[in-house]
């Protein structure tokens, strides 16, 4: 297999859980041709964060991020696709949904600034996470053991790629 077929994680976040849009977020990938190679809902550990978010660990707003992600349930899902970990962050959009694309899951499911979040003392809720390229072999590891990750034949390969 080209070595950009590659494997990426996504997290649907609690936010989006409890809104209903797991079954539309995961069409939006599905309808792009993407495989679910693993899928489950799973309740974040602050170990898990801790892991999960190395690089913001420190920052201010970390706190904030954990009890954001601890708020509920998370979907957390392996997808496969050609320069999947790229194509994945494109379709997902900006961080912030104020600027992220209409047409982008970030921008179709919000409008909300970082900025009114902060003046009303909430933490910004985006829906969605999706690995920078280069950090998903790592994040896939932390939220999946490697029997929970499917081989199968997807259409998309056929027809889609
Ligand atoms: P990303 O999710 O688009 O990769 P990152 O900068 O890696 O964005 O930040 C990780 C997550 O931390 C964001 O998705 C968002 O939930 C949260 N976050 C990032 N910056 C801020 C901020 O300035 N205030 C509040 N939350 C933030
Ligand atoms: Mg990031």
């Amino acid at each position: 297999m080209a070595e950009y077929v590659e494997q990426t994680f996504v997290a649907i976040k609690p936010d989006a859980v409890k809104r209903g849009l797991v079954g539309e977020i995961i069409s939006t990938f599905e309808d792009a041709g993407f495989k679910i190679q693993g899928m489950k809902m799973v309740q974040a550990t602050d170990q898990l964060l801790e892991q999960h978010y190395e690089e913001h660990v420190d920052k201010p707003f970390y706190e904030g991020l954990a009890e954001y992600m601890q708020q509920g349930p998370i979907v957390a899902i392996v997808l496969e696709g050609v320069h999947a970990a790229e194509n994945v962050r494109k379709i997902v959009g900006d961080t912030s949904a104020k600027d992220a694309h209409p047409s982008t899951i970030r921008g179709k499911y919000g409008h909300m600034s970082m900025e009114h979040a902060d003046e009303e003392g909430r933490h910004y809720k985006n829906i969605i996470h999706a690995s920078e390229p280069g950090e998903q072999e790592k994040e896939i590891s932390i939220w999946f053991e490697e029997d929970e990750l499917h081989e199968y034949v997807h259409t998309g390969e056929e027809e889609v790629r």
